[in-house]
């Protein structure tokens, strides 16, 4: 069936005085890529804080750092050296999550049910320099990592279904290590979220047939949720995000994957990119933690016209030294925020360059 409406307007308006009534109370709100509610109660964070205050790490760091694993003519765990890299550099990860040539096998057995994982993990370095960071970085620069980014997953996708692209960035998230990097993990199987945005996107494509993201791309542009937006990008906080400055990047065009950008759109999405994150370090004064990442269609033999490619930024931080802790609640019955999207944007719209 083929409209050209949204049905969901008509049913729930989203107008601003209605949206502002319920930001007063708690609400719920729904997320359509996961199908699942997030609980939104913004008056929460005046409650009083004497738990964990988190420091920004210290140190001035350093443009080449001897003791680095990945800077350029250092020797790793492994026991290999680095190459004398210029501008980004790609290995095979020492202590790879997921190995190749994992040999077949499954085991099913009542409700105990288990399966090999044949994959591969990649680091990749975004810069030779130790100090740097993606906002940091010139855009030309950041564009070499874009391509990077797409050369690798065009590459592992003839022979793995699933290729995630992902940044841990900061102590906070679990980064071991300063330097500018990333890491790709390709696997066989569709790991849990994929699944879920699988069936979510392919059901509103059935429903409507129209891209649930890009559905979204136009009902946000220009809206109180926008961080930053160019012609052919949008930056924006979900009207369903998690964590409290969570970011959602989606190009406004039908794309599937990273390799599927023009030269254009991957100008236009190191320049966004750079905004975003530099809008994130802003925001408290300080180099922001997160983890971010690319969902892109499958590789597998099959229709994915319902995928929209899209990046994910997920950063822990409430407040500069307050972080918001997925625990109780949110591990047991759904998860929780306590500022409104509405004004996570704002507040990082004031933060950008
Ligand atoms: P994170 O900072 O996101 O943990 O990524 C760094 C990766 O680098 C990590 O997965 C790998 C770790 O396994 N690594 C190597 O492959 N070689 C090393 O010499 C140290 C770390
Ligand atoms: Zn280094």
């Amino acid at each position: 069936m083929t409209t050209t409406s949204r049905p969901q307007r008509q049913v729930a308006p989203t107008g601003p005085e209605r949206l502002e009534r319920l930001g007063r109370e708690p609400h719920r709100r729904y997320n359509p890529l996961r199908d699942e509610w997030v609980l939104v109660s913004a008056e929460r964070t005046r409650r009083p804080w004497q738990g964990r205050r988190e420091r920004p790490a210290g140190g001035d760091p350093v443009a080449y750092d001897p003791t680095c694993y990945l800077c350029p003519g250092n020797r790793r765990a492994s026991g290999e050296v680095n190459p004398d890299y210029d501008a980004t550099f790609v290995f095979t990860n020492d202590f790879a999550a997921l190995r190749p040539d994992s040999d077949p096998l499954t085991l099913e057995d009542g409700l105990l049910r288990a399966e090999v994982e044949p994959g591969t993990c990649r680091v990749i370095c975004f810069a030779r320099r130790h100090d740097l960071t993606l906002a940091a970085m010139a855009a030309p620069d950041v564009r070499r990592v874009v391509d990077l980014w797409a050369g690798q997953t065009a590459e592992l996708g003839e022979r793995f279904q699933w290729i995630q692209v992902f940044e841990n960035r900061g102590e906070m998230m679990g980064a071991s290590n300063p330097h500018p990097h990333g890491q790709i993990w390709a696997g066989a199987a569709l790991p849990n979220d994929a699944v879920r945005e699988d069936r979510s996107q392919r059901s509103y494509l059935a429903e409507r047939d129209r891209s649930m993201l890009l559905d979204y791309v136009e009902q946000e542009s220009g809206g109180p949720r926008v961080v930053v937006e160019n012609d052919d990008w949008l930056a924006v906080v979900p009207f369903w995000a998690s964590w409290p400055y969570e970011v959602l990047l989606v190009p406004r065009t039908a794309t599937g994957r990273l390799p599927d950008l023009d030269d254009r759109r991957r100008d236009t999405l190191a320049e966004i990119l750079i905004a975003v994150l530099g809008a994130y370090d802003r925001l408290f004064d300080l180099s922001f933690p997160y983890s971010m990442g690319w969902h892109q269609a499958p590789f597998r033999n099959g229709d994915e016209r319902h995928w929209q490619l899209h990046a994910h930024f997920f950063p822990p931080l409430l407040e500069a030294t307050v972080r918001k802790f997925m625990v109780g609640y949110e591990l047991l019955a759904e998860t929780q925020r306590d500022l409104t999207p509405e004004e996570a944007a704002r507040r990082l719209r004031t933060a950008l360059g």
